[in-house]
């Protein structure tokens, strides 16, 4: 990759991994360089990966001439629909930008990028949008989780040569609370259901963008992305789209990763959160490699969980970063990394905050970032103080990228007591009584990877971290991590029944069928597993394949 400061960048690079079974895009009619409006927020190596994966050069834009000079402009937007509009006229982006749109030259807009075509937006009334579209931008107004986050299907209302080679019953990654408002039929490519039916991608000419995001929508996005390169597809209208879009339940592979006694990075697994085996580190892979596998597999997401750095300060444990780059060139499904994300003063007094560590995993190739520990010190403060400062890592990262961006770790342990005022915290009946019979429980969240059992519950965590701002929670068991006895239902009914943002259901997967109850018994969003997979158990296809007739999927 050349980074040089001035000039436009051009990454060149290429994966030293196996690439796997896709075609370059060869029929290009006439080789265009792509232009990419990089305007500094979130994940665009994605996006190059991508490009690139198809075989394409692409060409970061440095200032409006670039988007003058542009053939084939690619504007991938993530965050704040303020935040872009602001950063695009700050950077004298935005005259060239209307310039390019209203040229007639092949745009393709992803996420915000779509939002920012059309008048005006909700999540920022002050800032106008670009206006090449009539129309605004709203909230979600449905009883759903929001954001809308997964894999959801299209409904065509135009040909397109977007979807040539596609089925119609494909499913696309979506993140987002925002969808566009037109004030007209004229320009809708697509529509998807969430609550209600929105517009998912609209196409006017040569300009087309999506809700959805092509580069996290493993083979399919990959295709309509090289359709879009191509140039030359003939506009096709897929046959297979559903009557009413369904949003996919998610399977996510977690790697918990760390330094073996050798300083190896390698993949490991706990029982109840203990690694170790005969006093070593368990070695099940190599996290590069096996992130590439569960994603062929069909894994919906990848979570790395860096799990020591909470002693240890990411930007200098640079491996992890190496991983992200490594694993998004081939891996084209949303990546997570937790681990670490909180301010930090290194020996020499330099001082960095968890904005920054997040912002350097979002530039290395990660689509959100998950916080554990730090989750819990801000809970506790914010109850102690009954205010939130606004400058906790959780309110910095969501103001920046996004609330879609940032997840919360809860590593709770159970706690028996024997009635529901014997503490102060939310105590919920158990069907699995305790050692003395104990009828109640409640949920304590830990620190440092379980080592620290802290006075907040894990309902009351994820209240107080949807209210500062995340928007997912991913949620561990100690009690049940690595023993295959399947999820905790009861943790996931209670704080999923507490709160409006998505949860992803984890610890204690033993085989597929604990997938189906999980979805059927809790209204769990996503459920992750990690043992089963990294010990070649049950393949992730074979838990799709076993959900299938009951349970909404992404289909393999
Ligand atoms: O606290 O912000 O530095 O983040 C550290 C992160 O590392 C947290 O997300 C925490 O959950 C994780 N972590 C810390 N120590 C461990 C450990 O195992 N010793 N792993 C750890 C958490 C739980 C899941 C696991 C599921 C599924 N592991 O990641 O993958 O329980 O397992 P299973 O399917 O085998 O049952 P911070």
């Amino acid at each position: 990759m050349n980074t040089g400061k001035h000039g436009a960048k051009i990454w060149t690079g290429k994966s030293d991994l196996v690439p796997f079974p896709l075609s370059p895009c060869k029929h290009l009619s006439k080789k265009t360089m792509i232009t990419l409006l990089d305007y500094g927020a979130g994940n665009v190596r994605s996006v190059i990966n991508a490009i690139e994966r198809l075989g394409e050069t692409v060409k970061l834009v440095n200032s409006g001439a670039d988007i003058d000079r542009a053939e084939r402009l690619v504007f991938p937007g993530v965050g704040n629909f303020g935040a872009l509009m602001r950063t695009l006229r700050e950077k004298d982006l935005r005259d060239p930008l209307i310039r390019y749109l209203h040229s007639g030259k092949p745009f393709f807009g992803i996420c915000v990028a779509l939002q920012a075509l059309f008048e005006s937006s909700e999540e920022a009334p002050e800032e106008p949008g670009l206006g090449i579209l009539p129309g605004r931008v709203q909230r979600f107004t449905t009883s759903l989780a929001i954001p809308h986050i997964g894999w959801n299907g299209l409904k065509a209302h135009q040909a397109s040569p977007l979807f040539h080679g596609l089925q119609g019953n494909e499913k696309f990654y979506f993140v987002h609370s925002f969808h566009v408002q037109p004030a007209t039929q004229d320009d809708i490519l697509t529509t998807t259901d969430y609550g209600y039916e929105f517009v998912s991608a609209i196409q006017k000419g040569n300009m087309v963008a999506t809700q959805f995001h092509p580069e996290k929508s493993g083979r399919a996005g990959l295709k309509l992305l090289e359709n879009f390169l191509a140039g030359d597809r003939e506009a096709a209208r897929p046959v297979g789209c559903p009557q009413t879009t369904v949003l996919a339940k998610r399977i996510i592979a977690c790697l918990d990763v760390r330094a073996n006694d050798r300083g190896d990075l390698v993949v490991t697994k706990g029982d109840q959160y203990d690694v170790r085996e005969e006093g070593s580190v368990r070695n099940l892979g190599k996290p590069v490699t096996l992130a590439g596998e569960y994603y062929e597999q069909g894994a919906d997401e990848i979570t790395f969980l860096n799990i020591t750095a909470f002693r240890d300060f990411p930007l200098q444990d640079m491996p992890m970063l190496e991983v992200l780059q490594q694993t998004s060139k081939n891996v084209f499904v949303p990546l997570t990394i937790g681990g670490g994300i909180r301010d930090f003063t290194d020996r020499d007094g330099r001082f960095y905050s968890a904005l920054e560590v997040a912002s350097e995993y979002f530039r290395s190739g990660a689509d959100k970032v998950s916080i554990g520990s730090d989750a819990v010190l801000i809970v506790e403060e914010v109850m102690q103080t009954g205010k939130a400062t606004g400058l906790s890592s959780i309110e910095q990262i969501a103001r920046v990228y996004g609330n879609q961006a940032v997840v919360i770790s809860i590593d709770p342990r159970r706690v028996y007591v024997a009635s529901t005022d014997a503490v102060k915290h939310k105590v919920i009946e158990t069907v699995t009584p305790g050692p003395n019979g104990e009828k109640y429980c409640w949920y304590q969240c830990t620190i440092k990877g379980g080592r620290e059992g802290r006075e907040v519950d894990a309902i009351t965590l994820a209240q107080v971290c949807e209210q500062l701002g995340a928007g997912e929670i991913l949620l561990n068991c100690i009690d049940r991590d690595g023993t295959n006895s399947g999820f905790d239902l009861e943790l996931i009914n209670a704080v999923r029944s507490a709160v409006t943002i998505p949860v992803i259901a984890s610890s204690g997967a033993g085989n597929a069928e604990h997938f189906r109850e999980v979805f059927t018994q809790t209204r769990a969003e996503a459920a992750l597993a990690a043992g089963i997979f990294h010990r070649k158990e049950v393949p992730i296809s074979a838990v799709k394949k076993h959900l299938c007739t009951t349970v909404e999927i992404r289909p393999v």
